[in-house]
């Protein structure tokens, strides 16, 4: 049976709440696509999140890879294209650091591309009802870190693996506590949301081609 991997992160930036640890709550145990699915919720630290999810994967031993994080001003279930190795914060993580341009890995690759079929990850959330984009930048943050020490592990010690990135919008209750400028959804759409997502992964092994790009 293929085993699906969720991981969310801790509430941080002054939030009482992180959607995406409430999220992949919801589906842990779940079999969903005729995947088994497990949920690990990660630190919100550049150095605790990378080796968090080297010791998931090496215990559960997963087919995919599907990590998860909060987003403020994202409109849509936002698949992320691309991982650059790079750490630039503009608040501090959990445990206080802040790094400035430095390497997610010292000599590693600039750039780590998605190995989940995002192209049909969208369509699928689309055809559900569920808004989806393709996103070309999750950042430089810690998700990007993750998302970046994600691929390296792929790329450096588990070639058969398969993973990528998610950033999701703001809850309701998050987005009314600032300045009316940030989109919202609700965590059932998110979890329905990942729920699709996690199945097209599973039945997609390579992605379809179809225009989803953006014009700068
Ligand atoms: N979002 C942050 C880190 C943890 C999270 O959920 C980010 O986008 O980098």
């Amino acid at each position: 049976m293929v085993t699906v991997l969720v991981t969310g992160f801790d509430p941080f930036g002054g939030e009482a709440i992180n959607p995406s640890g409430e999220a992949v709550k919801r589906l842990d145990g779940r079999e969903i696509g005729g995947a088994r699915v497990v949920a690990r919720i990660l630190p919100a630290t550049f150095a605790g999140s990378g080796p968090a999810l080297g010791r998931a994967i090496d215990e559960v031993g997963p087919d995919i890879v599907i990590a998860v994080g909060q987003a403020d001003g994202r409109t849509a279930l936002s698949l992320e294209r691309v991982a650059i190795n790079v750490q630039d914060a503009r608040i501090p993580d959990n445990d206080g650091a802040k790094p400035v341009d430095e390497p997610v890995v010292a000599g590693g690759p600039a750039a780590y591309w998605t190995s989940l079929p995002i192209k049909a990850m969208a369509a699928a959330l689309r055809q559900e009802g569920i808004p989806a984009e393709i996103s070309q930048t999750a950042g430089t943050f810690v998700c990007n870190h993750l998302f970046y020490s994600l691929a390296h592990i792929i790329a450096t010690r588990r070639p058969g693996l398969r993973g990528g990135f998610i950033h999701i919008p703001l809850l309701p209750e998050q987005a009314a506590r600032n300045p009316a400028k940030y989109a919202s959804m609700s965590l059932a759409t998110i979890v329905a949301g990942l729920e699709i997502a996690a199945a097209a992964a599973v039945a997609n092994i390579s992605d379809i081609k179809v225009s989803d790009g953006e014009i700068a």
